[in-house]
């Protein structure tokens, strides 16, 4: 039949067609679309004893519509990257039903009973004490199973093969990584920050340094990375006294360098940050960027043994894992500022009432860490850039 865009009264013949839903007319759907790039459906029983929930690929970025084509391909992406977190964090991720590759529809796990993570942090919910290490320790665990260290020669140059991902990679590249720094359609900020936007644009040492991240970005095949994990692609919640995380959307998913997801998820904790300090509710946010990388870092160093290439001495544990971390601060750095003054603003400052003062800081933050990289080399150093004294 080929691929259809499914809307809310094709979502019961869909599940049925599937396999997934036995009664047809049990099968009550909504629409939940809340992200920028596809169709989400909750489906649920009369008597809420069962729930799917149902994402769409549109053939568009959504909230562009059909003027920013994009390939609904990108669901196969996400499909292949949950397979691969399957196997290292089957807990942290939503529970796969089904993919249907026709229609690049994925039925997965509702989560609606979770939260995620952005809304609970800008209502002033604090991390609590799980969310952040087992962040850290999933991409400790992704990226050490999909890299040389961790998967054979032969299979991981099929993955890398199986993982490109070209249109999703230019929107990276183009919307994070270099579009802030030059004049673009795309972005646009608050007038408050105007100075800064121009002043980005001039600034040539930092725009090499994003370059070469940009560079890195393109030519880094390290790891199989989650691709776009910001807050909003965390959910939490506590499950008959267990705290959850799941760690979800993972279109963006391509074979690149580590900290590129540690990055994105430091860059948006440090926002969130700035967000509380301007509400006067700060609560553990300064302790996130600590928590992730210590379990990144101890679960890396517990896989190191059981690595299936040689790699000679420990030494070169202690090189490659600074190297993540240096890069981690620069990507870091490139998601503050276009989240700022690119494409796609955080709710964290867009909601503030006064916005200016968190935004101006983040900027600076943000550039800091990618000029600075090299000369942080640990939290303590990062915090005096974050928050000095
Ligand atoms: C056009 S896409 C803009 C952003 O939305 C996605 O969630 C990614 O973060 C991307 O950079
Ligand atoms: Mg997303």
């Amino acid at each position: 039949m080929g691929y259809r865009i499914l809307e809310t009264d094709d979502i019961p013949g869909h599940l049925h067609e599937r396999g997934h839903w036995e009664d047809v007319a049990d099968i009550h759907v909504r629409e939940v679309s809340d992200g920028n790039m596809n169709r989400v459906f909750l489906a649920s029983s009369a008597d809420g004893t069962r729930s799917l929930a149902v994402k769409q690929a549109l053939p568009w970025v959504r909230v562009a519509g059909p003027s920013w084509p994009m390939s609904p391909d990108r669901a196969d992406a996400e499909a292949r990257a949950y397979a691969q977190l399957a196997k290292v964090a089957p807990d942290e991720i939503p529970a796969i039903h089904g993919y249907d590759p026709e229609n690049h529809a994925l039925v997965m796990e509702d989560m609606s009973d979770l939260e995620v993570l952005r809304t609970l942090l800008n209502e002033g919910a604090s991390y609590g004490p799980h969310t952040s290490a087992r962040i850290g320790e999933l991409l400790a665990r992704l990226s050490f199973a999909t890299s040389d260290f961790g998967m054979p020669s032969a299979e991981r140059k099929a993955l890398i093969a199986a993982s490109v991902s070209p249109e999703l990679c230019k929107i990276t590249e183009d919307v994070v990584l270099s579009e802030p720094y030059v004049e673009h359609e795309h972005n646009h900020w608050h007038d408050g920050v105007d100075d800064l936007a121009k002043a980005f644009r001039a600034d040539t040492r930092l725009r090499t340094e994003v370059a070469d991240l940009r560079h890195t970005f393109m030519t880094s095949a390290q790891a199989l990375l989650h691709g776009d994990l910001h807050t909003g692609s965390i959910m939490v919640g506590d499950r008959e006294g267990t705290p959850v995380v799941r760690v979800f959307d993972p279109e963006f998913s391509f074979v690149g360098p580590i900290g590129f997801d540690l990055g994105l998820y430091w860059a948006n904790t440090l926002v969130s940050e700035q967000r509380a300090r301007a509400l006067g509710r700060l609560t553990d946010h300064a302790d996130q960027l600590r928590l992730s990388w210590e379990a990144f870092e101890t679960e890396f160093r517990r896989l190191w043994p059981t690595r299936v290439d040689t790699f000679f001495d420990d030494a070169y544990l202690e090189r490659f894992l600074r190297r993540v971390w240096t890069e981690s601060l620069g990507y870091a750095g490139t998601e503050i500022i276009r989240r700022i003054i690119g494409f796609a603003h955080l709710t964290d400052l867009t909601t503030l009432e006064d916005p200016v003062e968190a935004s101006r800081r983040s900027l600076l933050i943000g550039r800091e860490l990618i000029v600075g990289r090299e000369k942080l080399p640990d939290v303590n150093s990062v915090r005096a850039v974050v928050h000095p004294t």
